[in-house]
């Protein structure tokens, strides 16, 4: 079993999305393991994203993820980091696949739902950001 982190950014939360993206990793068979819901500030937004400081999207991305409600969520299953960002899809919802979270819900590629761990080392770091653990 591994661990990965998802976040549901402030589109979805917006949109009353939360249950359905809750439904549609219960029944990827994922494991809830921790769940809060939380208001990002700036500061933090922009912690977790230093990865993408130098990136021209940054503040604004920073901007758009201290909007409303994010729900972090801790998640278990075996292959958990590769098989969940199968679930969710491309960073462009216009370019992920048919039948993944961003292609359903998506918006563009900076209001695209949801945020999933893209490796071990991030995974780790990340869960440790939000619960501590
Ligand atoms: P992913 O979330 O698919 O791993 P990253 O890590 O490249 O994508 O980007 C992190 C977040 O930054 C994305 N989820 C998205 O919200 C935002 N983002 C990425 N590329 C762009 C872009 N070209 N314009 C605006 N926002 C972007």
């Amino acid at each position: 079993m591994s661990r990965t982190l998802l976040i549901i950014k402030p589109d979805a939360t917006e949109r009353n999305l939360i249950g359905y993206i809750i439904d549609r990793l219960e029944r990827a068979r994922f494991k809830i393991v921790e769940m809060r819901m939380i208001s990002l500030s700036v500061q933090q937004a922009r912690e977790f994203y230093e990865i993408h400081k130098e990136r021209p999207f940054y503040e604004s991305l920073v901007t758009f993820m201290t909007s409303g409600t994010v729900v972090p969520v801790v998640l278990e299953k075996d292959n958990a980091i590769a098989d969940l960002r199968a679930l969710v899809g491309a960073t462009n919802p216009k370019e992920a696949a048919c039948g993944t979270i961003r292609y359903d819900i998506g918006r563009d590629v900076q209001e695209n739902s949801v945020h999933a761990s893209d490796s071990d080392e991030n995974a780790t770091r990340e869960i440790s950001f939000f619960f501590g653990t």
